[in-house]
Order: structure tokens, then C-alpha cells, then sequence
């Protein structure tokens, strides 16, 4: 392993270490007008974020402590902060368009300008986002995270007050939690989450047989990415991160009614159809790797994220249309536009917002806002959380057939693939996906849209030194 000559108290620490935490709140602002009052704020909170080095050292000793004295549910305790600006906050600081442009282009245009491209239409549209999401107004956000829920509070009331203290504006606060037992580790669906994220080259352990480590320079800028080649940068962004947050609210009680009608109607169990729109079981067993039923015991084994679908590359165990497919097609190297998939990585960090959904609800308990509060972190929007979404999961024709999947294989028109991302891609409904089942004919599963988009932002997650740079 070699360490890549990185200066971790300068990036700050939700990127390449992350906070882990069970409670955050993300509160979304915008700046005062004098320019004398935002750069106090900024110097401020230059020395209130986390850094790698911080967060790095805390989930080691955590690790240790846990591992040794599982009994302890909370052996220690940390609460973090992390800043991150939109293109309109970038600019209060008198950071010009064109520099801005340079570092990312998503990032310059904003989430809700992408919105045709993202297939954020319809009911996903920036018109119906909860405000202030898509008015242009946000000028930076912040995320708290914390083990409790008591110093997420406090940490939060400390910075409320730091706000009016500095004329910034509090213009919208979401929280996220873990969701309780049972569905402790897992999202509203009922799925685990928080199984497969890239191991950082130099920094993580590298993963035996699984996915190879991906350079730092995939998600941190300013280092060699995987072609070996390290961008232009403006200095401000060197030791900074693009950062995807998007708010998207998830239809449980439809999910699961279709599950129940359309596991009758292909003959499958609603566990099993589950598990083919996912690619995992509830569990978080990888269909790879327990193609018949779920296998618990398999979770925390090393080859159930080792895999790849060389071997099922019509997708009989792993649909090609299954959610963790479509987002990371592993050793399924597309040829361009979509690119090698090991260089379309990102590292997620998100959280479920809302209560649960009962097994028996009433029709209020259905109607209610849950989700989950997708935060994503790479070097590039364009490159690689856009590509994902558009032209993996959106698209009904990736990964294409037939195999193989090596050479060639590009989305080709007249070729079918088997149909959309079942799970986010924004498909609004329409279509089917085709299921192949080994020696029983294949099968069209409607579509329907169980994820909608009701606000998000592209963001910037400047360094330490950026940001006091910004504070003179
Ligand atoms: Fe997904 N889900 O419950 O179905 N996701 N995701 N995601 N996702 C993953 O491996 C889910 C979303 C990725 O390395 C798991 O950690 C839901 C977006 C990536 O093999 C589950 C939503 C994007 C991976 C879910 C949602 C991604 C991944 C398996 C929205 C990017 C790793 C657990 C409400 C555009 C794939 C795990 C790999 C895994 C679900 C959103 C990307 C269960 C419900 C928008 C890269």
C-alpha cells in the first residue's frame, strides 16, 4: 500500500473517511450580504469542521473499542461538521464562473439546470421540489452528524446561533436517522445499505478478490485519478470534493403492494422479486453469491462483495437491470461514452430520513414523507454521479445485450438491454423490465416509480486551507 502524499488535515472528513454517524441534520443557508460578516463566518467555521486526519484516527480507536467490547453500544462518542458550498456560494466569495466551470460544469449549471438530463421530470421536476430546493437560493450547506441525538441537537443549536451571530440565514434544516430495529442498517424498502463503497488506494485496506482500490484523485482533487493523470485545478479546489445531495422520497406501501401482485404473477417469492430489482437480499447477501434464498450468514463474509458478473452476463442471478448493477457494472468494462466502470465510483454517505413504515399501516402511516437523503462524494459530477444516473440508470438499453460484455459493448441502438434501474432510475413508469429466470422464460415486470426526487444540490466540499484562504 502506498500512501499517496496527501495532507489528510486538509480534506475536510465525510469524503474519504466519513462520519458514520446514526444522527445528522443537514441545514441548507444562505449568506449575508456584507462581505466582512461572510468571511468571519467562513474563518469561523475553518476551524469548526471535521478533517480526515480527525475523523480517520476517531473510527479506528471506535473499531478497536467496538471489537473488543461489543457490550458497549457507545464506547465513544464524536459529533462532526462538515461545510460545503453551492455555485452561488462559491460566487459570494468572489470565486469567478469560469473557474467554477473549470472544476465542474454540473456544478457551475446547478442540479435543478440538469434536471431534463437526470430525468427529473414530471413529479420529479424542480416546480414540485420542496422549497427552498431549485430557486437558486442555497449558498452552501452544512452536514452535522453525530452518535446521539442529544449532541446533534446541542452541535446544531451552537451553529444556529453562530448564524445570527454572523447575519447567515437558516433557510431549511432536514434531519436523518438510522432507522430503528429491525430495520437497524437498512433503508425504508427494507434493504441493508452501506455494504459496497470503494476502498481508497492508499488509505483502506485493499479488498481481497473484491472491487480493486480506486485512486484518491477519483474523489479528492488535485491526485492522480485512474488514468494516472492529475486535472488543472484552480488552487482553491486542490484537497476539495463534488458533493450530490439529492432528497428523494420513497413509495413504501406501493413497493411493497407490487411485490406482493407481481411475485404471484412471475412466480417468484416477494423476498426473491426484491432481491432481482436490488441485486441484494434484505439481508444484504448478494443474489451473486445466494442466488436461491437469502443467506445472512454470507453478510459479513469477504464474497459478499467479491464478485463480479463475468459469469452471469445475461444477468439469470444479477439482473443486468438490478440496482446494484446498473450503478457499478463491476467487471462489465463498457467501452465509451459510459467508460471503464472502476473510474465511475462514488463514495456515499447518505442517511434515511422519516419513520418507518409499519408491516400493517393505515392509510395515514402510508401517506407519510420517508426516504432516504442521498449524499455522494467524487472528483467529477459530470463523470461520474451523472453518467450513473443518466446513462446507467435511466437507460433502458445498459448494460446491453447480448454478451460478451467486454468488447464492444456499448450502448448500441436496436439492442436490447433489460430495461431500467427498477429502484432510481427515472423512468416515471413507463416500460418493463425483462427478467430472465434460468430455465424458465423470461418475464416483463412492469415499472413503477417508487423514488421521486423532491429537492436536491450539486455542492463543494472546499479544503481547509481554501477555506481560510476565503476568510482574508
Ligand atoms: Fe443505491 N436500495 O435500497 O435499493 N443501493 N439506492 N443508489 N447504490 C445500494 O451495496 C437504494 C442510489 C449506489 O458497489 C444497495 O451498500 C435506494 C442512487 C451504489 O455494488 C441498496 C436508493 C445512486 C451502490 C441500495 C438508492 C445509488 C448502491 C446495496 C434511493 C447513484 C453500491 C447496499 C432511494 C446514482 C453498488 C450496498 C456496488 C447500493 C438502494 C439510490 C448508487 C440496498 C433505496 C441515486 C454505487
Amino acid at each position: 500500500m502506498t500512501e499517496p502524499s496527501v495532507d489528510l488535515s486538509n480534506i475536510q472528513g465525510n469524503i474519504v473517511a466519513g462520519f458514520n454517524k446514526d444522527n445528522q441534520i443537514i441545514m441548507f443557508l444562505t449568506f449575508p450580504d456584507s462581505k466582512i460578516r461572510l468571511r468571519n463566518w467562513i474563518r469561523h467555521m475553518s476551524r469548526w469542521v471535521a478533517t480526515t486526519e480527525e475523523v480517520r484516527a476517531f473510527n479506528a480507536v471506535f473499531r478497536l473499542t467496538r471489537s473488543r467490547r461489543p457490550q458497549h453500544r457507545e464506547p465513544l462518542s464524536a459529533t462532526w461538521v462538515q461545510l460545503l458550498l453551492t455555485a452561488e456560494g462559491l460566487k459570494r466569495l468572489d470565486v469567478p464562473e469560469s473557474e467554477i466551470q473549470a472544476v465542474d460544469l454540473a456544478l457551475a449549471e446547478g442540479m435543478s439546470a440538469r434536471a431534463e438530463a437526470l430525468g427529473d421530470t414530471g413529479d420529479s421536476a424542480p416546480d414540485r421540489w420542496h422549497p427552498p430546493f431549485g430557486r437558486g437560493s442555497i449558498h452552501a450547506a452544512l452536514i452535522v452528524a453525530s452518535d446521539n441525538d442529544h449532541d446533534l441537537r446541542k452541535e446544531s443549536d451552537d451553529l444556529e446561533r453562530q448564524f445570527r451571530t454572523h447575519g447567515v440565514q437558516l433557510v431549511w434544516k432536514q434531519e436523518g436517522h438510522t432507522l430503528p430495529d429491525p430495520l437497524r442498517g437498512h433503508e425504508h424498502f427494507g434493504f441493508k445499505d452501506g455494504i459496497s463503497q470503494p476502498a481508497v488506494a492508499g488509505l483502506d485496506e485493499s479488498p481481497t478478490g473484491g472491487p480493486p482500490a480506486v485512486p484518491l484523485g477519483e474523489f479528492v482533487l488535485g491526485y492522480p485519478d485512474g488514468s494516472g493523470a492529475v486535472r488543472e485545478m484552480p488552487d482553491w479546489a486542490k484537497d476539495g470534493s463534488l458533493g450530490v445531495f439529492r432528497r428523494l422520497r420513497q413509495e413504501v406501501g406501493p413497493f411493497r403492494e407490487f411485490l406482493k401482485t407481481t411475485a404471484a404473477a412471475t412466480n417468484l417469492s416477494e423476498d426473491a422479486l426484491g432481491a432481482k430489482l436490488v441485486g441484494r437480499w434484505k439481508s444484504g447477501a448478494a443474489i451473486d453469491q445466494a442466488p436461491d434464498a437469502d443467506d445472512p450468514s454470507i453478510v459479513r463474509e469477504e464474497r459478499n462483495n467479491a464478485f463480479d458478473y463475468s459469469d452471469d452476463p445475461d444477468g439469470l442471478r444479477t439482473p443486468r437491470f438490478g440496482h446494484i448493477r446498473k450503478v457499478f457494472p463491476r467487471d462489465q468494462v463498457p467501452n465509451p461514452p459510459s467508460g471503464d466502470a472502476h473510474r465511475r465510483r462514488i463514495i456515499r454517505r447518505g442517511a434515511p430520513y422519516g419513520p418507518i413504515l409499519p408491516p400493517d399501516p393505515t392509510p395515514g402511516q402510508v401517506d407519510k414523507d420517508r426516504g432516504l437523503l442521498f449524499i455522494c462524494f467524487q472528483a467529477s459530477l459530470v463523470e461520474q454521479f451523472e453518467l450513473i444516473q443518466q446513462m446507467w440508470c435511466n437507460a433502458t438499453d445498459f448494460p446491453v445485450g447480448p454478451v460478451p460484455p467486454v468488447q464492444g459493448y456499448e450502448p448500441t441502438p436496436g439492442v436490447p438491454g433489460d430495461g431500467p434501474d427498477p429502484i432510481v432510475g427515472m423512468h416515471h413508469g413507463a416500460g418493463v423490465n425483462n427478467l430472465k429466470l434460468q430455465g424458465r422464460p423470461d418475464q416483463q415486470v412492469p415499472l413503477q416509480q417508487f423514488v421521486r426526487t423532491t429537492g436536491g444540490e450539486y455542492l463543494f466540499c472546499p479544503s481547509i486551507s481554501a477555506l481560510e484562504g476565503w476568510s482574508k
